[in-house]
């Protein structure tokens, strides 16, 4: 086994044991490269997908400020979603399958055609099928939810799970929307979709371009998750989540422990 091999099992093994691990650039992998952290990163869904995990779409990070901002990583980011990621919309997730995951209100693309490489704005929006609200659950696998950019996207960009409300035809001005989260009726964080690049379309025209990158493109009936519009908040047993976006509705989720 090789040394990308062995980072992408360590954190394979860590998202399936919900174990927290040290900082793999602290552990023997100071001199990896941003190029190897995704290779880690492909190796490690390749685990998950053989054990029956099939992919079903893209997230993307630190498409705004307030993210940037909160975990010191300017760069952005993407990660893969697979099926056993989802969680239903309404239903509920268990602390006990987490490090210390935390919650960020998203909107999510629903692809109709495969997209890939350089597109404008516009082409981007004629393969989405549908729009929703949505939220997406992160959980660093690493110590104290501390990492540098190769730790992060070697670990699947800290994405672990994520629910998706109603769709929606994408013919809906949907450039700034504004979003509250709250848990259990009180408001958590408060924002608008126009917090991810200034419109969350670039995200998907980013996707794409990050896709042709990685010899992996977008595909039709594919989920594009387009970043945190705030700060995440952390998960507490016992939380109803709820966010609520405008036009575009609600969805929500409850924590156990
Ligand atoms: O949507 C996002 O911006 C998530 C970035 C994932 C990295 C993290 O904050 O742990
Ligand atoms: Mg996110």
């Amino acid at each position: 086994m090789n040394k990308i091999q062995r980072f992408a099992a360590i954190v394979d093994d860590a998202a399936r044991q919900a174990q927290a691990i040290s900082q793999i650039t602290q552990s023997g992998g100071a001199k990896l490269s941003v190029e190897d952290a995704y290779e880690i990163q492909r190796q490690s869904i390749e685990r998950r997908v053989k054990r029956g995990a099939h992919r079903v779409g893209m997230k993307m990070g630190f498409t705004s400020r307030a993210k940037i901002i909160q975990m010191g990583v300017s760069d952005m980011l993407w990660g893969r979603l697979t099926v056993d990621m989802v969680v239903e919309d309404g239903g509920s997730i268990s602390l006990a399958n987490f490090v210390h995951p935390r919650v960020e209100p998203e909107i999510v693309f629903l692809l109709k055609k495969d997209l890939v490489g350089t597109v404008t704005p516009l082409q981007a929006l004629d393969a989405v099928e549908a729009i929703a609200p949505a939220m997406e659950i992160i959980d660093s696998r690493y110590e104290n939810f501390k990492f540098t950019l190769v730790d992060v996207v070697a670990d699947n960009s800290s994405s672990s799970g994520f629910v998706t409300g109603p769709w929606h035809r994408p013919d809906i001005d949907f450039s700034n929307l504004g979003l509250v989260l709250s848990f259990n009726g009180q408001p958590r964080l408060i924002g608008s979709t126009a917090a991810i690049l200034g419109h969350p379309i670039r995200s998907l025209v980013s996707a794409a371009r990050f896709a042709q990158e990685a010899g992996e493109p977008l595909k039709a009936g594919w989920m594009v998750m387009a970043g945190g519009a705030t700060a995440a908040e952390p998960l507490v047993a016992g939380a109803h989540v709820e966010m609520e976006m405008q036009t575009l509705g609600r969805v929500a989720f409850s924590v156990t422990a």
